[in-house]
């Protein structure tokens, strides 16, 4: 068998981690589908020239962005805030023109974040390839084009509107095969003084964390500073800033810009040297970072059969793209997971992927509260916790996974 290649460097990608056959993250479906559901082998990788831990095989775009996708940006409170703040924040950069400024955004979602141009009356894009959410987000006022970005997209759009001010993206890159194409998109679509800022879940909190939920169908890859830099150099972009984010359980936002065009920050130095003390450039550190999911795997089952032994009543909480790795992975069905509750309609009345445990709406675990929720949208805790009050005051308790399996309280 051929060695895989590394989507960045064309070389060889060093086999990590195998979570075996698994579902798409996203494809909450009805029984009648069961006996058709879609599966692949899930295996991640790493590249030690592009310093990119990839997935090895990722199913078509097209099977997991489509009119039915199950995952809408504007389901948390604080990811509003966090969106609107992220606008403000670019607004207030002094990157963009004084003058009409442009400001692109890649998948746009629902206009979670591009709203807050749309409503000071910026110029501004969407380019959203799920066509369900790219219709809300126009419904929203947001201008969006429903397509997937290109080179051949981003001259368009420069013949029609002129070059970006700003490029930006938020849990979109890291899902992307084609990044470079991606790349010489941006560069073609950007002004000689133009940014880009986007961010995606990190891969130094996620090993740190042991957070391996974050990697499924759509995270193609999980980045970090050392491999956006090598990924943007090729095309005569460089890294000029990063800021850590608290969102999805410890993000990356990354500023690039055309190579030279800006001084680079202290905080990029700083974090080439965290990420070369934490080896996020070899691939030693990966084997290490399997054998903390196998341990998580053994630890989360056996407290889950344990409180089942002992007649509780569990359910999830946060029917996350995420669970969908972690119940696959760890084979967790509705043997010791009686429901997910979930507040997206779009998911409620469905079941999970792979291992078909039923989605209901929130007012079921409202009404019948289990005696354990299991917190898969664990990146929600604050907010989830702060609304949930009841839930432990009537003696109900929280199961985490991450950064340890811990029943809470
Ligand atoms: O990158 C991605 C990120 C940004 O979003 C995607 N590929 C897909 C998705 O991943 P996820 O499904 O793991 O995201 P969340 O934000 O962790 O999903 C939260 C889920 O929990 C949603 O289905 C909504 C639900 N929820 C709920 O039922 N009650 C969320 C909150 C805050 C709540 O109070």
């Amino acid at each position: 068998m051929n060695a895989p290649l590394c989507r960045i460097s064309g070389q060889a990608i060093n086999r990590a981690i195998d979570f075996g056959i698994q579902p798409l993250g996203n494809g909450f479906l009805l029984p009648e589908f069961f006996s058709s559901e879609y599966f692949y082998p899930m295996e991640m990788g790493f590249c030690e020239t592009s310093m990119m831990f990839q997935l090895i095989e990722q199913p078509a775009p097209e099977q997991m962005f489509h009119e039915h996708y199950a995952f809408y940006s504007s389901t948390s409170r604080y990811m509003e805030w966090h969106f609107a703040e992220f606008a403000n924040q670019v607004k207030q950069s002094g990157y963009l023109a004084k003058v009409d400024p442009f400001v692109v955004e890649l998948g746009c979602n629902d206009g979670i974040m591009l709203k807050n141009f749309a409503s000071a009356g910026m110029r501004h894009l969407g380019i959203e390839p799920s066509r369900n959410v790219a219709a809300v987000a126009n419904g929203n006022g947001v201008r969006t084009l429903s397509e997937f970005f290109s080179e051949a997209v981003a001259e368009k759009i420069v013949r029609e509107e002129g070059q970006a001010d700003a490029f930006l993206a938020a849990n979109v890159m890291c899902h992307i095969p084609d990044m470079l194409g991606v790349v010489k998109g941006i560069r073609a679509l950007l002004k000689p003084t133009g940014v880009v800022m986007f961010e995606d879940p990190y891969l130094g909190d996620v090993i740190e964390k042991t957070s391996y939920d974050q990697i499924y169908d759509e995270h193609v890859f999980l980045f970090s500073a050392h491999s956006v830099q090598y990924m943007f150099q090729l095309h005569g972009m460089e890294l000029i800033d990063v800021l850590p984010q608290k969102t999805h359980g410890g993000s990356m936002r990354y500023v690039l810009a055309h190579a030279g065009a800006y001084p680079v920050s202290q905080a990029v130095t700083q974090l080439f040297v965290k990420e070369q003390e934490l080896g996020l450039h070899k691939q030693s550190t990966f084997e290490t970072f399997r054998r903390s999911i196998e341990q998580s795997r053994v630890d989360l089952v056996n407290l889950l059969r344990e409180l089942k032994s002992q007649g509780k009543r569990i359910a999830g909480y946060g029917a996350t793209s995420k669970s969908t790795t972690v119940l696959n992975y760890c084979g967790i069905g509705p043997d010791l997971i009686e429901f997910i509750s979930d507040t997206t309609p779009i998911k409620q009345g469905k079941f999970t992927p792979g291992m078909h445990i039923p989605v209901k709406p929130y007012e079921v675990f409202q009404a019948s509260p289990p005696d354990y929720a299991v917190l898969f949208a664990w990146n929600h805790a604050e907010e989830i916790m702060a609304k949930e009050k009841a839930f432990v005051e009537a003696g109900g308790r929280w199961i985490v996974h991450i950064p340890k399996v811990q029943v809470l309280g």
